[in-house]
């Protein structure tokens, strides 16, 4: 970007910790991503040693693409600034009939970062919907420091420990994130948010993209490992993952491995 000036996205994430919403990848892109998510839900990968919508990134170029678009990381930048590392790329899917719900929370519970900088791009491949779980936000509680969260471990919950905010929420302030598909929200990851069950026919897809700028740096837990996508990274704090080079390839899948492993022992809470 050659204008320092903060721009409106910019202003609006700093005072509420997210904006929305953004154009991304577009509304045929995502449907066709939505095709071949749906295609594996049926048939899911077999015999791998770590979970795929961890990471997926790493596992499927055509991932790694949206997770790389040019319309994607201009909103991006327009927040976190030049340097971008693509530290995950998690598929979230609710299928209809699917009772599955995602507690409040915030994403800086599962890493210890300094300063905690990273943001989510959430590009929605469905409409996102109050009636089909789309997402909450609690305006402002980026605002905040890390919050206490209680392991829930509950199988209702998507999260990989049900973890939970121990706070009561005013579920009357929380804002819904409402998108068509090929849009994305941008968020923050002190941002506390939320999002209820699938009460739709049809499913409700979305690919959460995490980014770091190249500046924030670790201080502690299983490595964490990312791919420089924009910019410079000068400071080298993370461990660079291996792009893919297919779908699925025995290449891509040691990558995703190797950079799983570290977090097997905490069940991919750290990933
Ligand atoms: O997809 C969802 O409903 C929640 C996603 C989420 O919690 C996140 O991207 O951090």
């Amino acid at each position: 970007m050659t204008d320092e000036r903060p721009n409106e996205a910019a202003l609006r994430y700093r005072r509420d910790g997210y904006v929305f919403p953004l154009d991304a990848i577009g509304a045929a892109r995502a449907s066709e991503a939505a095709a071949r998510v749906e295609r594996l839900l049926e048939q899911p990968p077999a015999d791998l040693q770590h979970p795929w919508r961890i990471k997926m990134h790493l596992l499927c170029d055509w991932i790694f693409d949206l997770a790389t678009d040019d319309a994607v990381l201009d909103g991006v930048e327009s927040v976190i600034g030049p340097d971008i590392l693509l530290q995950a790329a998690d598929l979230f899917c609710k299928p209809p009939g699917e009772r599955q719900h995602i507690n409040w929370h915030q994403d800086a519970n599962y890493w210890n970062l300094e300063p905690f900088e990273i943001c989510t791009a959430w590009i929605a491949l469905t409409d996102a919907r109050p009636e089909n779980g789309c997402m909450r936000f609690m305006a402002g509680t980026h605002t905040h420091d890390k919050l206490c969260h209680r392991e829930t471990l509950s199988q209702r919950s998507a999260l990989t420990r049900g973890q939970e905010i121990v706070l009561d929420m005013d579920e009357s302030l929380a804002v819904p994130v409402i998108l068509n598909a090929g849009e994305m929200s941008l968020h923050h990851c002190l941002l506390a948010h939320a999002s209820g069950i699938n009460r739709t026919a049809s499913p409700r897809i979305a690919v959460a993209v995490r980014y770091l700028p190249a500046h924030v740096r670790q201080t502690a837990g299983p490595a964490l490992s990312a791919i420089p996508v924009r910019g410079r990274d000068t400071w080298r704090h993370f461990i660079r993952d291996t792009p893919p080079d297919g779908s699925f390839t025995a290449r891509s899948i040691a990558a995703h491995a190797r950079a799983m492993a570290p977090h097997a022992a905490s069940g991919y809470a750290t990933a």
